[in-house]
């Protein structure tokens, strides 16, 4: 496994992530309140049409959006516990991470087994030794062999999703609400076959790297009216932040300008620098604020 996180952590559940490409968090979730979202979705599982195509499944139902769906997302969306983990996993290579997909996923009786895929190839990016995202299933109901449990391929990530062949069978992600199933981009997965009477429910939100263009386009799912009564980590999350330098700007400033209402004057583009560049920017500007006037950089 070539891939290393530099940021020192000291969770077990990012060795674990690192060296077998998942991890399952026991309990990362108080039950009754998965319960709670439960409850608040049901609704809009029932409304919601099947799939349609092979990959998304035709015996699977999904939607987005989940945080204008139950108020009690925010929470899972900010559990401490993964964004830690997910900031370690991911810090090597973005500036902050951001909120990529939050859906609830249904899988009907009767449904087949989901392509195994990665979800990293959504990114025409190098493949081996970056990591794009991490992936959290939350299961509203058990999650069994019979009804379609997440299959996961161990030690399928990093390196490994440049080969062609696939060296294991899969686990599977057998758990309960309340519990998390964590893994990487670069892993390979796909829900199993429901051969059970009964619906499989669970959601799943992912993050990534923060210049990357996200899954569920942020900005249209949570427009800045709704983001703006968001708590400011989660409104960031959503792409109300700028990932330095200067991306995802509104008009040279920070997006979150927005939750004020639409500027009807112009405003001051506003540099967003990492350290390193306001250091070489301080330099660049200073050598030239220190030359007689006239003179010409060099
Ligand atoms: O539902 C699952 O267990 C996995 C879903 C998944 O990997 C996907 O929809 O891309």
């Amino acid at each position: 496994m070539s891939i290393t996180p530099i940021v020192a952590t000291g969770f077990d559940e990012v060795v674990d992530l690192f060296a077998d490409g998942y991890t399952i968090l026991r309990g990362a979730a108080d039950a009754s309140k998965i319960a709670e979202i439960e409850a608040d979705l049901a609704d809009r599982y029932d409304a919601t049409p099947f799939c349609e195509g092979g990959f998304y499944g035709e015996r699977t139902k999904r939607f987005g959006r989940l945080l204008i769906h139950s108020p009690h997302m925010a929470d899972l969306v900010l559990n401490p516990a993964i964004l830690a983990i997910t900031e370690a996993a991911l810090g090597s290579w973005c500036d902050r991470i951001q909120l990529n997909l939050a859906q609830a996923i249904e899988i009907h009786p009767g449904a087949l087994a989901q392509f195994p895929h990665r979800d990293q190839d959504m990114w025409a990016g190098e493949i081996g030794r970056v990591e794009y995202l991490v992936n959290v299933m939350w299961p509203l109901t058990p999650f069994t062999r019979e009804n379609g449990a997440t299959l996961i391929w161990p030690g399928s990530h990093g390196a490994e999703a440049l080969s062609r062949e696939v060296k294991c069978d899969p686990i599977v992600a057998e758990a309960n609400p309340g519990d998390a199933i964590v893994f990487l981009g670069s892993t390979l997965h796909g829900a199993g076959s429901n051969r059970s009477t009964g619906v499989r429910r669970g959601i799943i939100i992912s993050y990534c790297l923060g210049w990357l263009k996200p899954y569920e386009n942020q900005w249209l799912a949570y427009p800045p009216e709704i983001a703006r009564t968001f708590p400011a980590e989660l409104s960031a999350l959503a792409g109300y932040a700028q990932h330095r330098p200067n991306l995802g700007n509104f008009e040279g400033q920070c997006p979150s300008v927005l939750f004020r209402g639409y500027p009807t004057d112009p405003l001051a583009a506003i540099d967003a620098l990492r350290p390193d560049q306001s250091a070489m920017l301080s330099e660049h500007v200073g050598r030239q604020r220190a030359e007689p006037a006239g003179g010409e950089a060099s």
